[in-house]
C-alpha cells in the first residue's frame, strides 16, 4: 500500500491501518508467500532486512539473530534505531507506525537508498501482523524505549524503560500458532545458510546466529559468527571449496554502470557443472532474470571476442556454442536495483530490462581488461572453452538418441519401466527403486492404476564426476528420461529442458534405509539437481520413507521410523515384543511395503526442495566431488537433506 488518500482526522487513519494488518493476517500467503516453512522463515528474513537496509546506508555493522528456547526470534542491531518521535501525521510514535502500519516500513526520508527489502518488500509491520507476541526494544537518543505488540496490535504507547548511550533495534517475536499451523519450529540450517550469504553479500558487516534450543558436545549453544572482508570472492571460495580451480585467483570486479551497482566473482574450475547465482538487492533471483543474461551476454562476448583474436580456434572444425563460455564456471552476479521488477512462478525473475545493458557492459569492460592483465588465466579459460564445445558435439549425438527413443511413445518406454494404467500425469507417481529386487516386491505391492516402478541397477553414475555426454549415454540415466518423458535441448539452448510432457508429477526415490540406500539416493538427486532442477523447483520430487522396525507382540504389529518410536511402542506393547530391524526394502513383502512406504493413505512422503541454490550447490559438490574427507565429515554432522530437504 503507497500513500494513503488524506483523511480528516488520526483516527480514520488508524483505521485504515488496522485493516492493512488485518488483511495480512487473512491472506498472510499474499505477502510471505506460503504459511509453511518457507514463510515462517521469511519472517526472520524481514526483520534482518530492516538491519541490512541500515547497514548499507553505512549505520550498522553488526546483526545478531538467536533463535530461543520457545522458537520465538530475537534480532539485534547496532544502527541507529527506529526513530521514536511523534509520527504527525498519525499522531503516535514513528515505531508504532513502523510496526503497526502495512507499508511503512520504507524509510521517511526520501533521499535515503533504500534498495534492500524482503522477497516481497512487506516490511517489519507485516511480521508483526503475524507473530502472537512481538516487542521492540530502541537505543536511541540517550534512552532505551520499549513497545510490545499482539498479533500486530499494540499494548501500550511507546515507552521509556531507561537510559543509554548506545544505539540499535532489537526484536523479538513469537510467530502466530493460529497462522503457521503446519509449524513453528525453525531450522537452524535454513537460517544459517541465509545469514552466511547474507555475509557474503554484504562485506564488513558481522551476522551472528545463535540456537538457544541446543547444547553441543562442550554444553555450549550452537553458534556461528559470519563475516566477510572482501565480500563475493570468498563467497566464491566458500561455494567452490571441494571444486579444483583452473586459476589461482577468483576474477572479480566491482562498479556501476547507468546507475546500477553491479559486483561479480567467477572462477574457473575442472568440474562441468555451470553454476550462476544471481542476486538483486540480496536476494537470490533463482530464476535469473535481464541481469543474468546481460552477464550471459557480456561473458559469452568477450570471450568469444578474445578467442578469435588468440588464433587459438582457427583450427578449430566445429562452432562454439555459448554453454561452452560456462562450463566449470562458478559465479556470483550480484546487483542493487532501486524499483526491482520481480516476475516468474515464483516472482524471483529480475525483470527492469535497462538492468541487461548495464551489466553486459559492465562485464565486458571488466574482464577485457582482465584478460588482458591475466594471459595465463585467459589462455586457461580458452582451452576449457575449446574442450567444452568438443564434449557437447559428442554428447549431443548421445542426446539425440534419448530423444528418439522419447518421440517413439509407448513402444520407447524403457523395458524395466512397469507403467500404470491411469493417463492424467497429474495423478501418476512413478518410484525409482534401488535394486530388481526391491523393484519386483515394489511392482506387486503398488496399485497399478496410477502407480509405476522403474528399478534403477545399484549405483547411478555420479554425474557430479562425469562429462556431459557419459550422462546422456548411461542406460539408467537415459531411461530415467524415457520414462519420465523429459527432454533436454533445443535448436538455441542445448541445455533446455522440456518438462511439458512429464509423465507423473510424483516422482518419488525409494531407497533402503540404510548408508548405501542413503549413498544411491543422494546420487539420484544430485542427477535431479544437475540435469533436471525444474522438477525439484516445482516440486515434482520426494522421497520415500521406508520404516526401520516391526514391533510384534501376539496379533499386534507396529511399524517405527526411529528408535524413540520403536522403545515407545516396545514399552505400550510390553514384555514378550519382538522387535524385527528391517536392513532393506527387500526385506519387506509387498503388503508390508504398501502398507508403510507407497499407500497414500498411510505413508509419509517428503517432498525436496531447494532453500538456498548456493548451499545445496557446495553441497551435492562436496558430496558428489573428489575429496572425500570433507564429504565425511559433513555426512557424520549432518543429515544429507539438511538444507535440501522440506
Ligand atoms: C525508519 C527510519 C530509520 C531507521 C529505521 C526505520 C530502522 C528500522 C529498523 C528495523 C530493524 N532495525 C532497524 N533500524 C532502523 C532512519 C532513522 C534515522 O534517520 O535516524
Amino acid at each position: 500500500m503507497s500513500e494513503a488518500p488524506k483523511k480528516q482526522d488520526y483516527s480514520a487513519d488508524s483505521i485504515q491501518a488496522l485493516e492493512g494488518m488485518e488483511h495480512v493476517r487473512m491472506r498472510p500467503s499474499m505477502y510471505i508467500g506460503d504459511v509453511g516453512t518457507r514463510g515462517l522463515h521469511h519472517l526472520v528474513y524481514e526483520v534482518v532486512d530492516n538491519s541490512i537496509d541500515e547497514a548499507m546506508a553505512g549505520h550498522c555493522d553488526r546483526i545478531d539473530v538467536t533463535i530461543n528456547e520457545d522458537n520465538s526470534i530475537t534480532t539485534v542491531d547496532n544502527g541507529r534505531g527506529i526513530p521514536v518521535g511523534l509520527h504527525k501525521k498519525e499522531g503516535v510514535s514513528a515505531l508504532e507506525v513502523v510496526m503497526t502500519k502495512i507499508g511503512a516500513g520504507g524509510k521517511f526520508d526520501k533521499d535515503s537508498y533504500k534498495v534492500s527489502g524482503g522477497l516481497h518488500g512487506v516490511g517489519v509491520s507485516c511480521v508483526n501482523a503475524l507473530s502472537e507476541h512481538l516487542k521492540a526494544t530502541v537505543f536511541r537518543e540517550g534512552k532505551v524505549w520499549e513497545q510490545e505488540y499482539e498479533r500486530g496490535k499494540s499494548m501500550y504507547p511507546v515507552k521509556a524503560v531507561g537510559e543509554s548511550d548506545k544505539n540499535g533495534t532489537i526484536v523479538t517475536f513469537s510467530p502466530d500458532k493460529t497462522i503457521f499451523t503446519q509449524t513453528v519450529e525453525y531450522n537452524y540450517e535454513t537460517l544459517s545458510s541465509r545469514l552466511r550469504e547474507l555475509a557474503y553479500l554484504n562485506k564488513g558487516l558481522t551476522i551472528s546466529i545463535t540456537d538457544r534450543r541446543h547444547k553441543d558436545e562442550k554444553d555450549e549453544y550452537v553458534s556461528e559468527i559470519f563475516y566477510s572482508e572482501i565480500g563475493l570472492p570468498e563467497f566464491i571460495q566458500y561455494l567452490d571449496a571441494t571444486r579444483e580451480p583452473l586459476m589461482k585467483d577468483v576474477i572479480a570486479f566491482e562498479g556501476e554502470k547507468n546507475g546500477v551497482p553491479v559486483e561479480v566473482a567467477m572462477i574457473y574450475n575442472t568440474s562441468y557443472a555451470e553454476n550462476l547465482h544471481s542476486y538483486v538487492n540480496n536476494i537470490n533471483t533463482h530464476e535469473g532474470g535481464t541481469h543474468l543474461s546481460g552477464f550471459r551476454r557480456g561473458l559469452t562476448h568477450t570471450l568469444k571476442k578474445f578467442a578469435d583474436n588468440s588464433g587459438m580456434l582457427d583450427k578449430l572444425k566445429f562452432d562454439i556454442a555459448g554453454d561452452d563460455f560456462r562450463e566449470g564456471l562458478t559465479a556470483i552476479i550480484s546487483v542493487k536495483v532501486a524499483e526491482p521488477q520481480f516476475e516468474g512462478q515464483t516472482k524471483t525473475k529480475l525483470g527492469n530490462r535497462e538492468v541487461s545493458a548495464s551489466v553486459s557492459q559492465a562485464v565486458s569492460e571488466m574482464l577485457t581488461d582482465y584478460l588482458e592483465e591475466h594471459p595465463d588465466d585467459a589462455k586457461t579459460i580458452v582451452q576449457k572453452v575449446i574442450l567444452a564445445a568438443q564434449a557437447r558435439h559428442a554428447a549431443q549425438k548421445a542426446r539425440e538418441m534419448v530423444q528418439r527413443k522419447t518421440v517413439m511413445s509407448i513402444g520407447g518406454l524403457p523395458g524395466k519401466l512397469s507403467d500404470c494404467s491411469e493417463q492424467d500425469p497429474t495423478k501418476c507417481e512413478v518410484f525409482l527403486v534401488e535394486g530388481d529386487s526391491a523393484g519386483g516386491t515394489a511392482k506387486q505391492g503398488r496399485d497399478r492404476m496410477f502407480q509405476a516402478i522403474l528399478p534403477l541397477r545399484g549405483k547411478i553414475l555420479n554425474v557430479e564426476k562425469a562429462m556431459q555426454h557419459k550422462v546422456f549415454e548411461n542406460e539408467e540415466i537415459k531411461n530415467i528420461f524415457t520414462a519420465l518423458g523429459v527432454t533436454i535441448g533445443t535448436e538455441e539452448d542445448s541445455k533446455a529442458l522440456n518438462i511439458s510432457k512429464l509423465r507423473y508429477h510424483k516422482v518419488v526415490i525409494m531407497c533402503d534405509a540404510d548408508i548405501d540406500g542413503s549413498h544411491i539416493e543422494t546420487l539420484i538427486l544430485t542427477f535431479f539437481f544437475r540435469y533436471m532442477k525444474e522438477l525439484i523447483e516445482n516440486g515434482h520430487i520426494y522421497i520415500a520413507t521406508p520404516p526401520l522396525y516391526l514391533v510384534k507382540r501376539g496379533a499386534k504389529k507396529q511399524y517405527a521410523w526411529d528408535d524413540d518410536q520403536r522403545n515407545e511402542i516396545v514399552s505400550r506393547f510390553g514384555e514378550g515384543s519382538k522387535i524385527q530391524r528391517y536392513k532393506g526394502l527387500g526385506e519387506m513383502n509387498a503388503e508390508q511395503l504398501w502398507d508403510t512406504t507407497m499407500n497414500p493413505e498411510f505413508r509419509t512422503l517428503r517432498q525436496v526442495v531447494i532453500d538456498n541454490g548456493a548451499e545445496a550447490d557446495r553441497i551435492f559438490s562436496m558430496l558428489m566431488g573428489d575429496e572425500v574427507p570433507p564429504r565425511r565429515d559433513f555426512i557424520e554432522k549432518n543429515a544429507i537433506y539438511a538444507n535440501i530437504d522440506a
